[in-house]
C-alpha cells in the first residue's frame, strides 16, 4: 500500500512537470508500460448515493443550521427598521451607540425538535439570538433578542430564562476595549523618549519599529473586587513573532462607558508607579542599571520567527506520503447535513463557542442530540501581579468566529471538503461568512480497526482483519496566540471520539530572575505555567430521552482459593458492582484513582433478551485536576472545570456552561448552579459536562511555536450493551485468508475481500491549490 502511494506522488510530481520532472520521465514511462496502460484515470465513483457533496444553503434550511446568508440579510433589514431599537449601523457603531453585537441561529426547545424529527411534526420557526449593546439609552445595557422567523422577521422577543436587561459595565469583551489608540498617544508623549533609549521603539509614527501592547488580559470583577472593566495591556516590541519579545512594562487601564481609557497604574522595571511622569523620574535617575533591550532585528539568527530553518531531515526536498481515496468521496453532504456510512449529523458553529454537532445517528438510532464544545480556557500563574490574574476564556473573544483559514495538505488532507460557517458579529453589517471553517474527511488511520491471527494447527489458521477508517469533522480556531486542533472522528464500530490539540504560540512575558512559574527559555524570556481547560457538552439520548447514569465500580472482593494447598485459603478478585446516580451532586465526577470505575449511561426502559440494558461509556482520556480552590481568583468562572464529568438533567435554559459575562458581579448564570439544584436524573433527558485539559510548563522546545505531538485529549464514547455483537463487523472492506490444505499440507490460501481490490489503480485529482489561493487570498491569511 505504502509504495503504491509513494508511486502516485512521483507521478503527481511529473505530471505537474513543474521543471524537475525531466529526471524521472524514464522511470514513469517503465511503470506505465509494465503496468500496460496509457494513462491512469483520476479517482472517483460514479454513484447517486455517494459522493454528492452539495454545500449550497438550502432554501429550507433544517432546524439546526446556522443562519444562512438570506436569513442574516432580513434579519439586519428587521433590526435596522426597528426604529424602537435606535441601531446604528456596524460601520459607525460607538460606545454610547445602541449596536447589534453578534447574532446567531437560535434553536428552538429540544422537545420541539425531538416532534419535527420524530413524529414528523412541522419544523420549528427558524429564528436567529441577537445580542444589542444599547450604549444611547439614559441607562445603557445589553440586551439578548430572540427575532423571528426567518429569513422576514415580523417581531422579537426576549431570551427566554435570561435578564431582560443586564447591565452596561457587564458587556462581553468588545471592540472598544482595544481602542488604544490615544493612551499609545500620550504614553508616547511622556515617556516615548525612555521607551526609545530602553526598547529601541516607539508607540506612535514608529515605522517598522514599533512597540505595541499586544497582549491584552481582563482584570475582572472578582478578583480586583471592583466593578470596572480593568485590563492588563503589556508592551511587546513588535515584530512578526512580537509574542516572544516581551519588555519590562505593562499598563493597568481602566475602559470607561464611554469608552475612554485612563491608565491606572504602569508595571516597569520591576515594580508599579501610579503616573507616567514618575517612571520617567525613576528612569532618569536610575538609567544605568535599567535593561536596555535592543530591538530585534529579523536577520538575527535565532529571531524566533516561525520559519522553517536548519538542516532538513532530508538531504533533497522530498513530498511527503499522502492518501489516495480509490472510489473518491464516500461521504454525502446536503447543506450542512453529513452522512457517511452508518454515520449521520448536523454540523454548526456557534459564534462564541465554536463547533457544535446535531443529531448525531448510527445506523438510524440517535446517539446525541448534541456535541459541542464550550469552552477554551487558560489559567496562567507567573512571579509579576499581571501574572497572578492572567486567564483567558475564548469564549469571550468569539472562538466561532476565529475559526477559519483551514489549509489543505496540512490542517486536513487535501481531498477534504471545507466548509463554512456564518454569523453576524459587530464588525461588518454583512453576514460573516468564513469559508474554510472545517473540514471533513476521511481518514486511513493507518491502523487495523481489528486484527486476528487464528493458529491452531489443523483447526483453526486463518488471519482477519480490517482498516480504521474514520471520518472526521475538524475545526481550528486560533484565538489571538493559540491554535486548538478539534476533532470528531466517527468510527465504523459505533465509536464517537471528541479530541482536542493545542498548538500555536505560549504566552511569554519578561524574566526578571529565576522564579518557580517558568523555566527561562530565552534572553529576558519566561513564559509562565498554565493549565489548558476545555469543556464539552454531550447531550447524550441513549434509545430516546430517558437516561440514567450508572457508574461501573470496579472494586476488590476476597473469594476462597481452593486451588490452594491450604484449606481457607483467599484470593482478592476484581469485581464490579453497577452503582446508579440519583441525583445531579452525586453524578458530579472526580477522579479518584482509589476508586477505579467506567462511566455509563444506559435506557433502563430497554432491555435484551439477557436483561442488559443499551448503554454508552464514556471515557475521559485528557483529565486534569484543578489545584487551585473553586472560588478563588477567576475559579468560579470555570465551575464545570472542578469535574472531569457532570451530569444534569437537560433543560433550555442550560444550553451553555460557560457564560460571556463572567469577568463580572453578574456572571448571569454560574455552572456551579446547574448541578447545586441537585435534581433527580434517574431515567431523565441527560447531558453530560466533559473536561479536559492539561498542565502546560512551557520549555525551550515550545519556541518560537507548540508543536503538537502529546498534547492531543481525547474523550470517547463507546456503545455498551447497546449492540448484541461489534457493529464493525459489518464495516466491510474486511479481509479474511485461509489456509488450503492438499494431502496434510498448506499448498496456498484463500483470500476473501468482499467485494474490493486491494490495488488502487487511480491518482487522486490534481489539485491547484497555490493557484487557488493566489486568487482568492482570503481563504488563508486575514484580509484587510
Ligand atoms: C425597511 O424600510 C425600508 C424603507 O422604509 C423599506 O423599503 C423596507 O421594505 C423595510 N424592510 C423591512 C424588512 O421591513
Ligand atoms: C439614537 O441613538 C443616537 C446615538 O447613536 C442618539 O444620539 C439618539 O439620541 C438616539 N435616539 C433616541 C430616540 O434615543
Ligand atoms: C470621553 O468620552 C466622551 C464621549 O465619547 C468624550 O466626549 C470625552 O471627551 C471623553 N473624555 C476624555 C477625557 O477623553
Ligand atoms: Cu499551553
Amino acid at each position: 500500500m505504502l509504495k503504491i502511494i509513494v508511486l502516485i506522488l512521483w507521478i503527481d510530481g511529473i505530471l505537474s512537470s513543474n521543471g524537475n520532472g525531466e529526471k524521472c520521465d524514464h522511470l514513469f514511462y517503465k511503470w506505465i508500460s509494465k503496468s500496460a496502460k496509457n494513462s491512469i484515470p483520476v479517482c472517483s465513483r460514479k454513484s447517486s448515493l455517494y459522493g454528492n457533496v452539495d454545500l449550497r444553503e438550502s432554501i429550507k434550511p433544517s432546524v439546526f443550521r446556522d443562519l444562512t446568508k438570506k436569513e442574516i440579510e432580513g434579519l439586519l433589514d428587521y433590526l435596522y427598521n426597528r426604529s424602537d431599537l435606535n441601531l446604528t449601523t456596524a460601520d459607525k457603531k460607538a460606545t454610547n451607540s445602541n449596536y447589534i453585537f453578534i447574532s446567531e441561529v437560535f434553536l428552538p426547545p429540544k422537545k420541539h425538535v425531538l416532534k419535527h424529527l420524530d413524529t414528523g411534526y412541522a419544523q420549528p420557526q427558524r429564528e436567529a439570538r441577537v445580542m444589542i449593546f444599547r450604549g444611547a439609552i439614559s441607562i445603557p445595557d445589553v440586551i439578548e433578542i430572540i427575532v423571528s422567523p426567518l429569513p422576514n422577521p415580523t417581531g422579537y422577543r426576549h431570551v427566554p430564562y435570561r435578564p431582560k436587561s443586564i447591565p452596561f459595565i457587564d458587556r462581553p469583551i468588545n471592540v472598544f476595549d482595544y481602542n488604544l489608540r490615544p493612551m499609545l498617544e500620550k504614553i508616547d508623549k511622556v515617556a516615548g523618549k525612555m521607551l526609545n533609549e530602553l526598547y529601541g521603539g516607539r508607540l506612535v509614527n514608529c515605522g517598522d519599529r514599533c512597540l505595541t501592547f499586544s497582549l491584552n488580559s481582563q482584570l475582572t470583577t472578582p478578583v480586583s473586587g471592583v466593578s470596572k472593566r480593568l485590563w492588563f495591556s503589556w508592551l511587546y516590541q513588535f515584530t512578526e513573532h512580537f509574542l516572544l519579545r516581551p519588555v519590562d512594562f505593562a499598563v493597568l487601564r481602566e475602559v470607561d462607558n464611554n469608552g475612554n481609557v485612563t491608565i491606572t497604574k504602569i508595571w516597569f522595571d520591576g515594580s508599579f508607579f501610579d503616573s507616567l511622569e514618575d517612571i520617567v523620574a525613576y528612569y532618569n535617575t536610575y538609567k544605568e542599571y535599567i535593561n536596555k533591550v535592543p530591538f530585534p532585528t529579523r536577520t538575527g539568527k535565532n529571531d524566533k520567527s516561525i520559519n522553517s530553518r536548519g538542516e532538513p531531515s532530508f538531504n533533497k526536498p522530498l513530498k511527503d506520503p499522502s492518501q489516495v481515496s480509490p472510489d473518491g468521496i464516500r461521504y454525502n453532504i446536503n447543506d450542512r447535513h453529513v452522512s457517511y456510512s452508518y454515520w449521520e449529523f448536523d454540523v454548526g458553529m456557534a459564534v462564541f463557542y465554536g463547533p457544535r454537532l446535531n443529531d448525531i445517528r448510527y445506523k438510524g438510532d440517535r446517539i446525541a442530540y448534541e456535541i459541542s464544545l464550550q469552552e477554551l480556557a487558560n489559567f496562567y500563574s507567573g512571579d509579576k501581579p499581571q501574572e497572578h490574574v492572567l486567564f483567558f476564556l475564548d469564549s469571550m473573544f468569539k472562538i466561532g468566529a476565529y475559526a477559519k483559514y483551514l489549509h489543505p495538505g496540512v490542517d486536513c488532507p487535501n481531498d477534504a471538503t471545507f466548509i463554512s460557517s456564518s454569523f453576524k458579529i459587530d464588525r461588518k453589517d454583512e453576514p460573516l461568512i468564513n469559508e474554510r471553517a472545517f473540514c471533513i474527511f476521511e481518514f486511513n488511520t493507518g491502523m487495523p480497526l481489528r486484527r486476528h491471527n487464528g493458529y491452531f494447527w489443523n483447526l483453526h489458521r486463518f488471519y482477519e482483519g480490517v482498516a480504521n477508517v474514520v471520518l472526521i469533522v475538524r475545526t481550528i480556531p486560533t484565538i489571538g496566540i493559540y491554535d486548538y486542533i478539534i476533532d470528531f472522528i466517527f468510527y465504523k464500530n459505533g465509536v464517537i471520539e471528541v479530541k482536542i490539540t493545542p498548538t500555536g504560540i505560549v504566552t511569554s512575558s519578561w524574566h526578571r530572575h529565576d522564579n518557580p512559574y517558568s523555566f527561562q527559555v530565552d534572553k529576558n524570556l519566561m513564559s509562565p505555567i498554565h493549565q489548558h481547560l476545555f469543556n464539552f457538552k454531550m447531550d447524550l439520548d441513549i434509545k430516546g430521552t430517558s437516561n440514567r447514569f450508572e457508574t461501573i465500580d470496579i472494586e476488590p472482593v476476597v473469594v476462597d482459593n481452593i486451588c490452594h494447598k491450604n484449606p481457607g485459603a483467599t484470593i482478592v478478585q476484581d469485581r464490579f458492582i453497577k452503582r446508579l446516580k440519583h441525583k445531579e451532586l452525586e453524578a458530579a465526577f472526580k477522579f479518584n484513582f482509589d476508586f477505579p470505575k467506567l462511566l455509563t449511561f444506559v435506557n433502563n426502559n430497554k432491555k435484551d433478551k439477557f436483561g442488559n440494558s443499551p448503554g454508552y461509556k464514556l471515557l475521559n482520556k485528557g483529565m486534569t485536576k484543578v489545584v487551585r480552590p473553586p472560588n478563588d481568583g477567576n475559579n468560579p468562572a470555570i465551575s464545570w472545570s472542578q469535574y472531569q464529568l457532570a451530569v444534569t438533567k437537560y433543560k433550555d435554559s442550560e444550553p451553555y456552561s460557560s457564560s460571556v459575562y463572567t469577568h463580572s458581579d453578574n456572571p448571569v448564570f454560574t455552572f456551579q448552579e446547574f448541578i447545586d439544584d441537585n435534581e433527580n436524573i434517574v431515567d431523565k433527558d441527560l447531558v453530560a459536562w466533559v473536561t479536559m485539559g492539561v498542565f502546560h510548563v512551557v520549555h525551550k522546545e515550545d519556541l518560537p511555536v507548540t508543536h503538537t505531538p502529546g498534547l492531543s485529549q481525547s474523550t470517547f464514547l463507546t456503545p455498551f450493551n447497546y449492540f448484541d455483537e461489534s457493529p464493525g463487523m459489518s464495516a466491510g472492506n474486511a479481509v479474511r485468508i485461509d489456509a488450503v490444505d492438499v494431502n496434510g499440507k498448506t499448498k496456498t490460501v484463500e483470500i476473501e475481500r468482499f467485494g474490493t481490490k486491494s490495488d488502487v489503480n487511480c491518482i487522486p485529482e490534481k489539485t491547484y491549490y497555490d493557484e487557488l489561493l493566489k486568487k482568492n487570498p482570503c481563504l488563508a491569511v486575514q484580509c484587510l
